[in-house]
């Protein structure tokens, strides 16, 4: 059986992740979804909001079940028994960050392979900054993201607007 990680900051998740989550099912064996607790960024929403979010989504999809780690991401790998990293690509400047990290954490364990998923065609301009940009300057973000990240951000801006 074979587990494979999807992980991010899904600050929010978009319709990008969900493709590649998606993909990543017709793959392998289980899929878990993890958002990363302690990365650099000053997120949006807390991580409780994007888990709830995230489990949302991912409800419909068999074989998919959706965590947060803390710390390095392999020593989560190592910890559940996940022995891919699944990353998705969208840019040239996305391939060069994420193999440096696919390198490093092969490095650190050796047990760990990365497997990259070209962005689909219509989400390769789509990132959760850019989301949030748009929702924060009163845009429609409809087909951008899943209906209820759309909700919770409309919640978000017109709480934080107040
Ligand atoms: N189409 C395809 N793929 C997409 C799209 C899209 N439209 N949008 C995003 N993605 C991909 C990204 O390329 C990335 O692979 C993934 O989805 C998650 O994206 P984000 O932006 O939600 O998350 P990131 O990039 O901020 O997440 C980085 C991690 C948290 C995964 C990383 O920093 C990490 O593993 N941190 C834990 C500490 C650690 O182990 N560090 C590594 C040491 S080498």
């Amino acid at each position: 059986m074979t587990l494979a990680l999807v992980p991010g900051s899904f600050d929010p998740v978009t319709n990008g992740h969900l493709d590649i989550i998606q993909r990543a099912v017709e793959l392998f064996d289980e899929v878990r979804v993890v958002v990363a607790r302690n990365s650099l960024k000053t997120p949006l929403f807390t991580v409780e909001e994007r888990l709830e979010m995230l489990r949302e989504v991912c409800a419909p999809l068999a074989r998919v079940t959706v965590d947060s780690f803390e710390g390095l991401l392999v020593n989560y790998a190592l910890e559940c028994g996940a022995t891919v990293i699944v990353k998705g690509l969208r840019f040239v400047s996305d391939f060069e960050y994420e193999l440096q990290m696919a390198l490093m954490n092969r490095r650190l364990n050796s047990a760990i392979e990365t497997v990259f998923l070209p962005t689909g065609a219509p989400y390769s301009d789509l990132s959760s900054s850019i989301v949030k940009e748009i929702a924060r300057l009163g845009g429609s973000v409809e087909g951008l993201v899943p209906e209820i990240v759309q909700q919770r951000l409309r919640e978000k801006y017109t709480i934080q607007s107040t």
